[in-house]
């Protein structure tokens, strides 16, 4: 028997970077806990954690490449998938144009320290410019409105949850999300801290979520309307004459015309579309100005809406004006010691708007389109028409919008890849899926959300078990393709330095040149300190980090005051869409991330979760009983779905889960399969975007609901 060992290592799922102790004995596990040393995440960790080691036993997980025949799968060493890749994509290139080939690019790869050094040289050997990722489904109006406002996409606001007397929260459900852009281990913990503090927390939500209900007081509020709920709190702060920039002063652009734009929301003016009293607001804004320190943070449910650009913009000018940016208790910026901005001047240009897509003419951005156009640009005839794609990390048919339709695009591809762990949704229609290693095999640093942590930390993990000879990790895999792809010798000496260039030796480098490098910050030091090394809180560093070419804040960036109309008609318009009367938004489950964790059984064994919330009363007026199937459909599709009857959900919206629909033909996730739901994104709408970011407008889907089992089944039509 060998000996039993630990091994300490962030957990790489979601985005709080939570420290594990793992147990483990040869290659088996004996048990997997919360490290207690690690000094950002104390012990905490949350249940998904555990199922590392399902992912890693997983027998359907794929370890070696696959290729599609006419009569099934079959396996295909390295080097003949590499061969064959290289020569579909450049003979695709070669006779359609670089832009022939598109790349999709999904959430694992932020959690993934290759990919996010890897990826970038990536796509620039394959020149094209039709890139895609999750971010167009999630956070990109927050990258926008750091863009415009501050000079840099990343350099992301967050909000300082550990020393805050008011948060406010819109549109997250940090308690069950665990976070996101903050990154911040047990936020349930941190949230009851400010309140052990004498502090506040107000979330505004149309759903009474897990966050609401430990709040201290929940607004429900009409999806979407978010944009017009801040423009009324930050009409309050100029009404009561309260503005406040602090140091900040010199160092922001617009704030007289602000004030004159502000006028034109008072709360009266909104109340009735938002769903939340005139009087309520105007309270919420009082006492957040009255707060020592106070902060705003808007996350999924205010950025995948038709207005999560002016949402983002407009949660940071309510920061700024109330004294509560770059501040203790506001929103503050991270000084990773990895810096992703190292080497960014000031006025650099970002790629805003730099390409539009050729057949909607969405914004390019953050070197990528918006995913909710990838569909047309595979189907639309005509040059530059993507005819080929890889997908990386990514399960867009069932979390892009309209996936449904995006798998009838991908089979009309001529040629596609994956790289990926499963045979799942998207990757049954590639030619070839090259898998990658994962989890506990992979070393971790984690890149981007030490860009967006709460706190300043830093750590590294090595891989805990060794990958297989036959394995290959993800930016192998990427690197290989590259070389094949720009015919770069693999025996030449230059060639091989890149090749022997590992993630280790640019972290290394990165982590000596960068902040805390005279204080001795090297890869070797983390080695030495497996459980993390604590920097501090964050500080305030506006003045050195601003990206914008004056170094100043740009409060109206002309883009959004260019939206203003495009609000201003909400205000015009009847609430009902009369043949979809009822708003779907999506929720998170506390036992899934996403599309990828339910072939685990510990995450998945239990009643179905996959339900429908409905309030009692619009269930009543339906006819609809608890557990009774209900058929809901929108503009571009439907699906059956249990009922589950509660007031937590606001009367006229209904909620779903998002990355289910484990149940389709021809897939390998044989787990996921016994509790497969159905995908919310059957429902959502590629068209229904926010036009200034392109991003997608998952939440606030119009759709019917109609009860189909033989009980009671009353159409609302
Ligand atoms: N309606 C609705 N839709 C949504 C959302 C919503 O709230 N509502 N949320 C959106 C958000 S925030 C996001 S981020 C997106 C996510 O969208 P995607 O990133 O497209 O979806 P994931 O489920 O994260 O897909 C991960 C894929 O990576 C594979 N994978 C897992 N680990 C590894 C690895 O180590 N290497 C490789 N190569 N592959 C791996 C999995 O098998 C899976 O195929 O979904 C979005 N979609
Ligand atoms: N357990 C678990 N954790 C996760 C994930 C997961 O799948 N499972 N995914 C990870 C990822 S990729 C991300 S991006 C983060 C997301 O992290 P969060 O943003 O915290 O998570 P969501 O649950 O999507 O929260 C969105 C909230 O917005 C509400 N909402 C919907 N529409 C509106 C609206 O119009 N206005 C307002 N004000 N609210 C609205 C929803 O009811 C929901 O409570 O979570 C991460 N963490
Ligand atoms: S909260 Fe996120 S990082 Fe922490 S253990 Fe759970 S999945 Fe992992
Ligand atoms: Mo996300």
């Amino acid at each position: 028997m060998s000996e039993i060992k630990t091994h300490y290592r962030n957990c790489n799922i979601c985005e709080a970077m939570c420290g594990l102790e793992i147990k483990y004995q040869g290659k088996q596990i004996l048990s997997i806990k919360g490290d207690k040393q690690d000094p950002f995440s104390a012990g905490y960790m949350c249940p998904k954690a555990t199922a590392l080691q399902d992912f890693y036993t997983d027998k359907d997980r794929l370890k070696t490449p696959i290729r599609r025949t006419a009569t099934g799968w079959e396996d295909i060493s390295w080097d003949d998938a590499f061969t064959e890749i290289a020569e579909q994509f450049k003979k695709i290139q070669t006779e359609h144009g670089k832009n022939a080939l598109g790349i999709y690019l999904g959430n694992p790869n932020a959690h993934n320290l290759g990919n996010a050094l890897f990826l970038k040289p990536f796509m620039k050997s394959l020149g094209t410019i039709n890139r895609f990722s999750s971010a167009s489904t999630d956070q990109m109006p927050h990258h926008v409105a750091s863009n415009f406002m501050l000079g840099a996409g990343m350099l992301i606001p967050v909000p300082d949850i550990d020393r805050t007397d008011f948060m406010l929260i819109i549109g997250g459900n940090p308690v069950v999300s665990n976070g996101s852009m903050m990154t911040a281990p047990n936020v349930l913990g941190r949230i009851k801290a400010i309140q052990k503090r004498g502090g506040k927390v107000v979330v505004v939500d149309p759903r009474r979520t897990r966050t609401a209900k430990i709040a201290d007081q929940h607004l429900f509020i009409r999806p979407e309307k978010d944009a017009l709920l801040l423009f009324a709190m930050i009409h309050c702060v100029f009404d009561s004459d309260k503005v406040n920039l602090r140091h900040l002063d010199l160092m922001v652009d617009g704030i007289d015309d602000l004030a004159s734009i502000a006028k034109e929301y008072p709360p009266e003016a909104v109340a009735e579309f938002v769903g939340i009293d005139a009087q309520k607001i105007r309270t919420l804004a009082k006492d957040m100005m009255a707060a020592d320190s106070a902060v705003c943070y808007s996350r999924m449910g205010a950025s995948t809406q038709t207005f999560g650009g002016l949402c983002q913009w407009l949660t940071n000018v309510f920061n700024i004006i109330t004294g509560n940016f770059d501040r203790a208790g506001g929103a503050m910026f991270p000084q990773p010691a990895f810096d992703l901005l190292r080497n960014h001047k000031r006025g650099y240009k970002s790629s805003f708007g730099q390409y539009l897509s050729r057949v909607r003419k969405l914004p390019f951005f953050n070197g990528e389109f918006p995913v909710a156009t990838l569909a047309e640009e595979i189907l639309t005839k005509g040059e530059g028409q993507i005819k080929s794609l890889i997908t990386i990390a990514g399960n867009p048919v069932l979390s892009a919008p309209s996936g449904h339709k995006l798998a009838q695009a991908f089979k009309s591809l001529d040629y596609m890849v994956s790289v990926d762990i499963y045979l799942n949704e998207t990757t049954k229609y590639a030619n070839i899926i090259l898998p990658a290693t994962t989890g506990l095999e992979n070393s971790h640093y984690d890149i981007f959300f030490n860009s967006f942590s709460v706190r300043n930390t830093v750590k590294y993990s090595p891989p805990l078990f060794e990958k297989e000879e036959y394995q290959r990790s993800d930016w192998q895999i990427l690197k290989e393709i590259s070389a094949r792809m720009t015919n770069t010798p693999v025996d030449t000496s230059s060639q091989k330095i890149t090749q022997e260039i590992t993630p280790e030796i640019i972290l290394d480098m990165e982590l000596k040149n960068g902040p805390y490098g005279e204080q001795g910050m090297s890869l070797k030091k983390l080695i030495d300190n497996p459980h993390g090394i604590d920097i501090g809180p964050l500080m305030p560093c506006l003045a050195e980090r601003i990206k914008t070419a004056e170094g100043k804040v740009q409060l109206l960036p002309q883009l959004y005051l260019d939206d203003l109309p495009r609000l201003n008609a909400v205000m015009k318009q009847s609430a009902r869409d009369k043949d979809y009367p009822f708003d779907l938004i999506g929720r998170r489950l506390v036992k899934s991330h996403n599309t990828w964790t339910q072939n685990s059984d510990r995450l998945i064994k239990g009643k179905n979760p996959c339900t429908l919330e409905i309030h009692p009363e619009d269930a009543k007026a339906l006819g609809i009983e608890k557990g009774q199937l209900i058929l809901v459909s929108s503009n571009v599709g439907s699906v059956e779905i249990e009922a589950a009857i509660t007031d937590d959900i606001q009367l006229g919206v209904v909620s779903m889960p998002q990355g289910w629909g484990h149940n389709q033909k021809d897939t390998n996730m044989s787990v996921a399969a016994t509790q497969p739901g159905v995908s919310i994104n059957d429902l959502t709408d590629a068209q229904r975007v926010d036009t200034l970011t392109g991003n997608a407008a998952l939440n606030g889907t119009p759709v019917a609901i109609r009860a189909i089992s033989a009980i009671s089944a009353i159409s609302v039509l």
